[in-house]
């Protein structure tokens, strides 16, 4: 995701550009390596796409709200666009059980990818990475289910987007962008009944948020609504307040990198590059983590997913099958309910965000989901236990000029237990995160050859622990495997090639347990591609690209599975299966999946909209 300066660097550098190949060696082939004018001709724009799920709908025909028409054209440093949005008063049915948002965007010519954000009421709903256009034009769509922010969706509010982009004579890509809400009203004759399914406790715990507060920036005048995280020293912090009647609070986290930071798994350590001279090679080690904080004091991580932006190594791995979640970035929720004693005294209080390590420049906000207790005006709480272990770090180098080996590996645990008492009766809540990282990095022939692999592991625990009824837990296990091998020879004179192969993989296991009744999902989304690119004279005389994905995933009572492989622009193969081959994992209905505040699973008619 280049920037202006990194762009300006770009035009400007006449560096030797292959002293010694790395990642960000053939990062600085970027501009290079977009889309060159080629004769056009009038066929339709190419369809990119990421590999998904589809999102489960009601057999209902959906009330659909355009909230957004845009061109964006040299809008960097500019402020987001604005539009009103106003609920869908005009539909028929006034309660809904899904709702969608759907961002379909054209480009054509050429165009660096660039990242953008969708805010509501300064809520971020959506970040993604826009596709690369080619000169005869793509077209991609993201459709994401965004059922978790009903309450916001309920009042008028201001729709913000961002999307930096900047173009000239020679960058010529104008986004295109359409933005739609469609409101999928509950299936009539289908019979709900989470109380009895799930026992009284449940019927507070619905999976949506009865007010939403925006842990991001305030009207910005020239950027997106994200805090631009620029050192590692660099803390950004939201006061907000909560009403006093809340008993339940989430915090959803969404993480983007760029510039220096867009491939931090593959920063060398600073030792290397200072015995090695290589001043400009973005460092700081590959390990990177969000810490966030509340009023000073760790509530919690987040160890992102290794999101490859669709310009990353090499642009056509990602073409037109896009790397996993660089359409839709993931969001990382963070339980705070531990913590709400804390927080319910009428008071202001501060989040702040931070990234060990970081370099310029991370973008991250969040929205704060909070459950309130219609029956009375005053909860209260108290935070019994946290203990955050401090995060350790341990790097293990052996280089000798730009050959080496480095290991690094890091790990953390934070945990927390609290209780609120509310009309719901004293619930005890525990939150526990626990992660561990493990890189390593090999640097070969001479540093022209670089090998990551990576692992990144983070479970996610929550238990909810009412005095007088029994314990319902959710987990989250995630793993997120990297591995990268970028190759760089001389094949004659003038003339190198450039191999880039990575494997990325986002894999969970999801689980909730009331009792004896449970609900398991797991998901594993596996992506290799190998890319090759041949530079002669200094330009890209060829580039070949290819990739395999495998989608796999498994509720129990719904499965979808993909098999499907591009190579150089073209489907080789695509399967497709929505049928289950093991016996469901899920001795309930509905899945207690929903007590995941996650929006997902549920089909039953939301609160009215007024
Ligand atoms: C956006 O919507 C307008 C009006 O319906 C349509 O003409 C245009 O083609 C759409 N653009 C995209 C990118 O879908
Ligand atoms: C919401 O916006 C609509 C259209 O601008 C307006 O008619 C309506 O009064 C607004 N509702 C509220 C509650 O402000
Ligand atoms: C880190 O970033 C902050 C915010 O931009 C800045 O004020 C500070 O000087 C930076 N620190 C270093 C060491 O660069
Ligand atoms: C790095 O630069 C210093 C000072 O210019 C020089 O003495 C040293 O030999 C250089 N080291 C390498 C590995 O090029
Ligand atoms: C709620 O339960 C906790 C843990 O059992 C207990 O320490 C606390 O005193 C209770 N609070 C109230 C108001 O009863
Ligand atoms: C996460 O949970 C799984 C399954 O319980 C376990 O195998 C793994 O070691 C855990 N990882 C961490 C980092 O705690
Ligand atoms: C680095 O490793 C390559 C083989 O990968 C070897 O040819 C070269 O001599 C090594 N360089 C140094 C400085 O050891
Ligand atoms: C990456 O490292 C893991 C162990 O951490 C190993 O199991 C795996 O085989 C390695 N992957 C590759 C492609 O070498
Ligand atoms: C469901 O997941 C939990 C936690 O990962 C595990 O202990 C349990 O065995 C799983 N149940 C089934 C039927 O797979
Ligand atoms: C290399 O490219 C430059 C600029 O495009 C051109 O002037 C020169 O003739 C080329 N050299 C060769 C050997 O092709
Ligand atoms: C995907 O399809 C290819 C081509 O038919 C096949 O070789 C491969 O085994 C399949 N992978 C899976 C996981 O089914
Ligand atoms: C938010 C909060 O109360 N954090 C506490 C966690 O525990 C440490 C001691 O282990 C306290 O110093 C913090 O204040």
């Amino acid at each position: 995701m280049a920037s202006p300066l990194a762009l300006l660097l770009l035009l400007l550098l006449h560096q030797p550009l292959f002293s010694a190949a790395n990642v960000h060696k053939i990062n600085l082939l970027r501009s290079k390596l977009l889309s060159q004018p080629t004769p056009q001709n009038a066929a339709a724009p190419t369809l990119y796409f990421e590999i998904t799920k589809p999102i489960e709908l009601p057999k209902t025909k959906p009330c659909t709200q355009h909230v957004l028409q845009h061109d964006f054209g040299y809008t960097y440093g500019k402020p987001p666009v604005f539009a009103n949005y106003t609920p869908p008063s005009y539909c028929p049915s006034h309660s809904f059980s899904k709702i969608v948002l759907e961002w379909k965007a054209t480009c054509k010519g050429r165009q660096f990818d660039r990242i953008f954000g969708v805010w509501l009421g300064g809520i971020e709903l959506l970040r993604g990475c826009t596709a690369e256009p080619t000169q005869n034009g793509i077209v991609w769509s993201v459709k994401k289910d965004i059922t978790r922010y009903y309450s916001l969706l309920q009042n008028n509010q201001t729709l913000a987007v961002y999307l930096g982009n900047l173009v000239n004579e020679r960058y010529t890509g104008i986004y295109h962008v359409n933005i739609s809400i469609h409101f999928y009203p509950a299936e009539k004759n289908l019979n709900y009944n989470y109380e009895q399914n799930l026992g009284n406790l449940d019927s507070g715990y619905h999976p949506w948020a009865d007010l939403i507060l925006p842990i991001s920036r305030n009207l910005p005048l020239n950027d997106g609504l994200w805090f631009e995280i620029q050192n590692s020293t660099d803390t950004q912090l939201k006061e907000f307040k909560i009403p006093q009647n809340a008993y339940k609070a989430v915090l959803e986290v969404y993480v983007s990198f760029h510039e220096n930071d867009e491939f931090w798994y593959s920063n060398p350590p600073n030792e290397y590059i200072a015995a090695n001279n290589l001043s400009g090679t973005p460092g700081n080690g590959p390990f990177r983590e969000v810490v966030v904080s509340l009023d000073g004091e760790v509530v919690g991580a987040v160890w992102p997913f290794t999101v490859i932006f669709t310009g990353g190594f090499n642009p056509l791995l990602w073409s037109p099958i896009t790397a996993i979640g660089s359409y839709n970035l993931p969001s990382y929720d963070i339980e705070i309910t531990p913590f709400m004693g804390k927080i319910l005294d009428g008071k202001s209080h501060k989040f702040g965000f931070s990234v060990t390590n970081a370099l310029n420049v991370w973008l991250v906000d969040a929205n704060l989901h909070l459950w309130l207790d219609k029956q009375s005006t005053k909860t209260e709480g108290e935070l019994l236990k946290n203990s955050s272990l401090p995060l350790v770090v341990s790097l293990v180098s052996d280089f000798k000029g730009l050959n080496g080996t480095f290991l690094t590996r890091a790990g953390r645990s934070v945990s927390s237990t609290g209780w609120v008492k509310s009309s719901y009766g004293n619930i005890t809540t525990d939150a526990i995160q626990d992660l561990h990282y493990s890189n390593t990095m090999v640097m070969k022939n001479d540093g022209n050859t670089q090998i990551v692999n990576q692992t990144i592991h983070s479970n996610d625990t929550v238990h909810i622990r009412p005095s007088t009824s029994i314990i319902h837990s959710m987990s989250s296990n995630k793993k997120f495997p990297l591995y990268l091998y970028i190759d760089f020879r001389e094949q004659a004179k003038e003339t190198y090639k450039y191999i880039t192969n990575v494997e990325l993989g986002f894999i969970e296991k999801k689980s909730a347990s009331a009792g004896s009744r449970f609900s398991n999902s797991s998901l594993s989304n596996l992506q290799n591609a190998e890319g090759t690119i041949v530079i002669k004279n200094s330009s890209v005389v060829r580039g070949l690209g290819s990739t395999q994905q495998v989608y796999r995933f498994d509720g129990g009572k719904s499965c979808y599975f993909r098999n499907i492989s591009s190579s150089d622009g073209t489907i080789l193969y695509d399967k497709v299966r929505f049928t289950c081959t093991k016996k469901p994992e899920s001795n309930l209905d509905f899945g207690l999946s929903r007590l995941w505040p996650l929006g997902a699973q549920r089909n039953s008619p939301g609160p009215r909209f007024t």
